[in-house]
């Protein structure tokens, strides 16, 4: 079967190169012969690591002369393209045409080629001296491949070469696969918000990774950040503060949009959260009746939980509801809705039950998939929702007996706000202190007893933000553990050692330094010694 699936996929490939040498040699002039230093596909710090890495020891170079070619119409291909092209300018400065007409003073070419479809996100990608080849069966694998090809860009280029700067790409042929669907983060704006650039900036990062869904934590009891044009007092009232007294904010429906369509552009969902029944302090100002208990509650800028709740045998408040999931729902392309769910703790058992099993079909009205924390699987609920495993394995298993999906978040694994050690500035530890390491040592598929990995749709690294006020802040927290996540969604576990990631993961400081991220110099990582820690902002 396997070898079948490779054999046919390998026909296709020469096939497919074969067409790719064809238009290239009537789109390019001769290469110059360039004797390249020696280079080693299979040594690339690549993260997430590949199924497979097939070295041939020769360069690509990578230089004004190499054009891209998206594969004639195909829309979305040109997209992905296009962006490599954006991506490659960025980070050296070349310009390089996209789909141009026999461009003058191209000697290579990067080429696109759409495959029949075997599924997994997957992607193939060849470099040969003269060419780079990237096939794959949908424009999302292809951009998998292009986050593969960013990665094996130099940081500098080789001077020495030529008259002009070339930064060579090792040789050899990469086949690539997910393991899971779902390879989230999860960014807690509610207690305290951050802007868009912010959020933009986590995708741009997710994106390299090849992380596909980040679940925004939109309200909480500090603060509800996204416009509701029906209840408009949500964000007049209850978006105006955050945890510690800072002016809170919160995310128009424009904006909101804005941060769906860059994710989009990035193969990233947006799942939007909105915590209920527990955690509606922010909601409860704004509109006193959702409480039932007949008092005006106070903003709230402390760290507590649990102390919230809406009043579940009320008709309006599922009115309300339905308006909130019907206007987030509306913006949001993605196929989930995230209702929360968690720590109700001054919501009677019943009561909580016969809320969950009430939003349940508002959600599914509005078009949705129901994800919530897995203290939802305890309701009578179908194998349509899906339970977001954090604290309690028995309700994580409830839901596998009801033929629900789970999404593995475990806190004392994947919660990115725990602590990397008592010392360690920021964050809390509650669940466990998560050494960078540790963050990496675990296996989802062995995780949790009874939860097999055909009941795994993914795994998420949620990043609480009590602790944490500025963009500064939440790196410290996210780096450098988050791309380890990325590739325990990724990668076939049985390819994997922290052993080898770590010198991987060390090889990423010289793309933190670019990306101005304030990651935490964790002695555990073999960081290059001549590579300076980052600043503190500010
Ligand atoms: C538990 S995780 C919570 C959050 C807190 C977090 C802090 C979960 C579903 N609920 O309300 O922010 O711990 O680590």
């Amino acid at each position: 079967m396997q070898n079948s699936k490779w054999g046919s996929a390998l026909i296709r490939v020469l096939f497919a190169g074969w067409i790719g040498v064809g238009i290239w040699a009537c789109a390019v002039d001769r290469a110059p012969e360039i004797d390249y230093p020696e280079t080693d596909l299979s040594a690339a710090p690549l993260i997430p690591k590949p199924l497979s890495i097939v070295p041939t020891h020769d360069a690509f170079g990578l230089d004004r002369h190499v054009a891209i070619y998206s594969g004639a119409a195909d829309g979305d291909f040109a997209e992905v393209a296009g962006f490599l092209a954006s991506q490659i300018e960025a980070g050296t400065g070349l310009r390089l045409p996209v789909d141009g007409e026999n461009p003058d003073g191209i000697h290579r070419a990067i080429y696109f080629n759409r495959t029949a479809s075997d599924g997994g996100a997957g992607y193939q990608l060849y470099i040969t001296r003269d060419s780079v080849l990237i096939n794959s069966p949908d424009a999302e694998g292809a951009f998998h491949a292009v986050q593969t090809l960013r990665q094996l860009i130099p940081q500098s280029a080789n001077d020495t070469l030529a008259d002009y700067p070339i930064w060579p790409l090792p040789t050899g042929k990469i086949t690539d696969q997910t393991e899971f669907a779902y390879r989230g983060a999860m960014l807690d704006v509610a207690r305290h918000f951050f802007p868009v650039a912010d959020v933009k900036k986590y995708l741009d990062i997710m994106a390299y990774y090849k992380l596909n869904v980040l679940h925004l934590h939109l309200t909480d009891d500090q603060g509800w950040r996204i416009e509701i044009k029906s209840w408009p007092k949500l964000t007049a009232v209850g978006g105006s503060t955050e945890v510690g007294g800072g002016p809170g904010g919160f995310y128009t429906q424009e904006e909101y949009r804005d941060i769906v369509n860059y994710a989009a552009e990035r193969f990233i969902t947006i799942v939007p959260e909105v915590d209920m029944p527990g955690h509606t302090n922010a909601a409860s100002v704004s509109y006193p009746f959702l409480n039932g208990n007949g008092k005006t509650p106070e903003l709230y800028t402390g760290t507590r939980v649990g102390f919230s709740t809406f009043d579940t045998r009320k008709d309006t408040v599922y009115a309300f509801i339905d308006d909130v999931v019907r206007e987030i729902s509306a913006l949001t392309p993605g196929p989930y809705f995230h209702i929360g769910g968690d720590e109700s703790h001054v919501t009677e058992k019943d009561d909580y039950i016969y809320f969950v099993e009430r939003v349940a079909p508002i959600v599914r009205k509005y078009g949705k998939q129901m994800i919530g924390w897995d203290e939802i699987a305890t309701a009578d609920l179908d194998s349509s929702s899906i339970a977001q495993f954090w604290a309690d394995e028995e309700n994580a298993r409830e839901a596998v007996e009801k033929g629900m999906k789970v999404i593995l978040s475990p806190a004392r694994k994947a919660y990115l706000d725990m602590q990397y050690d008592s010392v360690s500035t920021y964050g809390l530890h509650w669940a466990a202190y998560i050494p960078v390491d540790s963050a990496y040592i675990w296996n989802p598929q062995e995780y949790a007893a009874g939860i097999e990995k055909d009941d795994i749709l993914g795994i998420e690294a949620p990043l609480w933000s009590e602790t944490i006020a500025e963009l500064a802040e939440l790196e410290y927290l996210a780096f450098p553990r988050l791309p380890g996540y990325a590739e325990l969604g990724w990668t076939d576990p049985s390819l994997l050692s922290w052993e080898d990631y770590k010198l991987r993961l060390a090889a990423q400081a010289p793309y933190f330094k670019k990306m101005d991220i304030r990651y935490y110099p964790s002695a555990r990582v073999p960081w290059p010694e001549d590579f300076p820690e980052p600043e503190p902002r500010d």
